[in-house]
């Protein structure tokens, strides 16, 4: 970071600073993990300098025979580890990939449907006020109020009423596993396109610790840069017969010049998931998850559907008299990082909603283990029942930092 600090000493200090915040504190927020350094220098590098819109064979421009070459072995990669017939590596995250989804598959105004948001859907899954939801009808399904489970007999008989062209399974704040199959045939009864976003466990099905949909499924999102430890970016995967529509829909439907900088981290993250090792971090990623749950449970914590079966877990604070905003705020004082989340059927708004989201992909990448998930239950405990106590919280940020320094995240040197 030399040169960063000889030119720009702003955001060299800041770069530092956050250096430093990810060290010293427990990242719970589900979504983050901590990539390699490979995939860190794959980012950084002088791919950036190059534009290469097109596909590898097929480009505008000239001087892309080492770009063809990563491009090519981040799709043979993304190919084999999920067994997909059809990869597009193009799409810079979740968002325009899922827009570049519906775009090339849907007409404007087509019905389709989606998790609620506020049961865990995403706003790309049909918000009212986001692209998704002004462009297309989309129709929500929900959890049931008691399981706090995706309810499939709605989601059934929701496709047989409103006949969708597509049906979204997926999420970004729900707690347990998809049942896929029965998806697929919900959507095959309507004749619906299945279309799943995997963003959250695609790390965790790539190490096969969760069951794939994309066997089964039409098209397959995800995001590169949650549980598969990638960069930030997004790859779209399709049955060979959606494979000219959805090259089409993302270049030039919707993007230009793919970053290929990327691209070549995704290649790298992508080798790296295919290894033996990955599958323990999978593995470990939702023995951490179960193990931290039950110890919030122990110490009278509600969480949403009771528990998780994935690397998530939803807590309704209600019982405790803390709302989710000052949770967040707290905790982020005492170096616990996490965020508030509406829960289903939440009564508060969702600026300030009633639960917190977190998750252990970041802090099992660290090499943090069930002793650990003790702890942190522990501190978020102790943060929570001491919400205005600024000695306690003083304290716990000691303790908290204490033992972060002991796991390491990949680039950082303490
Ligand atoms: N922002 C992501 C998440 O936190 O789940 C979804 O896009």
């Amino acid at each position: 970071m030399s040169k960063i600090q000889d030119q720009d000493l702003e955001i060299f200090e800041a770069i530092e600073r956050e250096k430093q915040r990810q060290a010293e504190g427990v990242e719970l927020i589900p979504s983050e993990n901590y990539t390699s350094e490979a995939v860190m220098e794959a980012c950084g590098s002088i791919l950036t300098n190059k534009y290469s819109e097109g596909y590898p064979g097929k480009r505008y421009y000239g001087g892309q025979e080492n770009i063809d070459t990563i491009e090519n072995l981040a799709i043979a990669r993304g190919k084999e580890l999920f067994g997909a017939e059809h990869v597009n590596v193009q799409p810079y995250s979740g968002s325009p990939a899922n827009t570049a989804i519906y775009f090339a598959l849907l007409e404007f105004g087509d019905t389709v449907m989606g998790l609620k948001l506020d049961h865990g859907g995403h706003i790309t899954h049909g918000l009212p006020i986001a692209f998704s939801g002004r462009a297309y009808n989309f129709v929500a399904y929900g959890v049931d109020k008691e399981t706090g489970k995706i309810d499939m007999e709605e989601v059934r008989r929701l496709a047989h009423e409103h006949k969708p062209k597509m049906i979204v399974a997926g999420f970004t704040a729900y707690p347990r596993d998809i049942d896929w199959k029965a998806f697929k045939e919900i959507c095959d009864e309507v004749g619906a396109i299945s279309m799943a976003d995997i963003s959250h466990t695609a790390g965790l099905i790539a190490g096969k610790a969760l069951e794939s949909p994309v066997p089964y499924f039409d098209v397959v999102m995800t995001t590169t840069h949650k549980t598969l430890r990638g960069p930030r970016g997004a790859m779209i995967m399709c049955k060979e017969k959606y494979a000219k529509a959805i090259d089409r829909a993302v270049f030039p439907g919707l993007q230009g010049g793919p970053h290929e900088n990327a691209i070549a981290g995704k290649a790298i993250a992508f080798k790296e998931a295919l290894q033996p090792a990955y599958q323990e971090y999978a593995q470990q990623v939702i023995k951490n998850a179960k193990h931290l749950a039950e110890e919030l449970k122990k110490r009278d914590f509600k969480l949403v559907s009771d528990g998780t079966d994935t690397h998530l877990i939803l807590v309704d604070l209600t019982n405790k008299g803390v709302p989710g905003k000052q949770a967040q705020a707290r905790l982020d004082e005492v170096g616990i990082t996490l965020n508030k989340n509406t829960i289903p059927f939440d009564p508060r708004s969702p600026m300030d909603p009633s639960g917190i989201r977190l998750g252990t992909p970041a802090i099992t990448t660290r090499g943090m283990k069930e002793p650990e998930m003790e702890k942190i239950a522990d501190w978020i405990d102790r943060t929570i029942n001491n919400i205005d106590n600024e000695e306690m919280l003083a304290q716990i940020k000691e303790e908290v930092k204490e033992m972060c320094l002991k796991f390491p995240v990949p680039g950082i040197e303490i």
